[in-house]
């Protein structure tokens, strides 16, 4: 079988195009060039875009180093931290206004292993969109203490549950989109800023009906750098992922008793 003939369930995906990994940072000064470099080495076809906020730590300058060395690395610099799922959809439309067929979501830290992206990528020839997923059979965390594993199954199961949304891992953050995937997901109207970011696509890609399968990952915990996690996050994530539940259950209620 060749690149793109798969089949599943009827229908045909096309070939997959050249990847676009984007690599969001707030002060990631001492995990960026690693990260680059593993995934220069893990991907050598794949394209690279740094998307970072004005990180005091001069992460910007060092990746603006990298790109003028290798024409595979490409920088987006942004005012200000806006937050990760604002630098990600920055680095979507870049990517897709640059004509990218494959649009990765990868952090700086380490934690989502440039070495699986080949897995992830093969995945993504029968489907849509591929989760990494540390909640499947086969995947796993690296050092993280009970209460973050917690934290994360919790937050998953949550909004599986109350999302009806058929996804081990709803928050993680080691994804592969199809740029047709995120060309009908409405970009324009995702307005969620940190956790709920990965939450609210997922989301829209299980509703869209896009065909989203979950490849398991080792995610190993950041051995460098200062984590962004924030009580912020957590509460953002929390109201959405409940105002977006109960918003869809009370919608299907009143369209019952429309009906009915
Ligand atoms: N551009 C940009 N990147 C961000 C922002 N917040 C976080 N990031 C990046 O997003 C990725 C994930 O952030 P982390 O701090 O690792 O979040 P986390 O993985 O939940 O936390 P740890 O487990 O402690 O690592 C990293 O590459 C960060 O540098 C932001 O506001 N703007
Ligand atoms: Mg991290």
């Amino acid at each position: 079988m060749n690149d793109g003939d798969e089949t599943l369930a009827g229908r045909r995906f096309g070939p997959l195009g050249t990847a676009l990994v984007i690599i969001p940072t707030y002060n990631e000064a001492e995990n960026i060039k690693k990260i680059v470099d593993r995934v220069r080495k893990a991907v050598p076809d794949a394209h690279i875009l740094v998307a970072d906020d004005n990180s005091p730590d001069g992460t910007g300058k060092l990746a603006d180093e990298l790109a003028a060395v290798d024409d595979h690395v490409q920088v987006l610099h942004r005012k200000g931290k806006e937050g990760l799922g604002a630098a990600y959809l920055a680095g979507f439309r870049w990517g897709l206004d640059n004509g990218y067929g494959v649009l990765v979501e990868m952090d700086a830290d380490g934690s989502h292993q440039p070495e699986e992206l080949p897995r992830l990528l093969t995945a993504l020839k029968g489907a849509d969109l591929v989760l990494g997923s540390r909640w499947v059979p086969g995947g796993r965390v690296v050092n993280w203490p009970k209460s973050r594993e917690f934290i994360s199954r919790g937050g998953s199961l949550y909004s599986r549950v109350l999302l009806d949304v058929p996804i081990r891992d709803v928050t993680g953050g080691y994804r592969a989109f199809r740029r047709e995937t995120l060309e009908g997901l409405g970009l324009d109207e995702v307005a969620s800023q940190g956790y709920c970011f990965q939450v609210d696509l997922a989301r829209r890609a299980i509703k869209a009906g896009y065909h989203v399968v979950e490849v398991p990952i080792t995610f190993v915990e950041r051995e460098l750098g200062d984590s962004k996690m924030s009580r912020d996050i957590l509460v953002e994530a929390l109201w959405r992922v409940t105002t977006w539940g109960v918003g869809e259950r009370v919608g299907k209620v009143l369209g019952r008793d429309k009906k009915a």
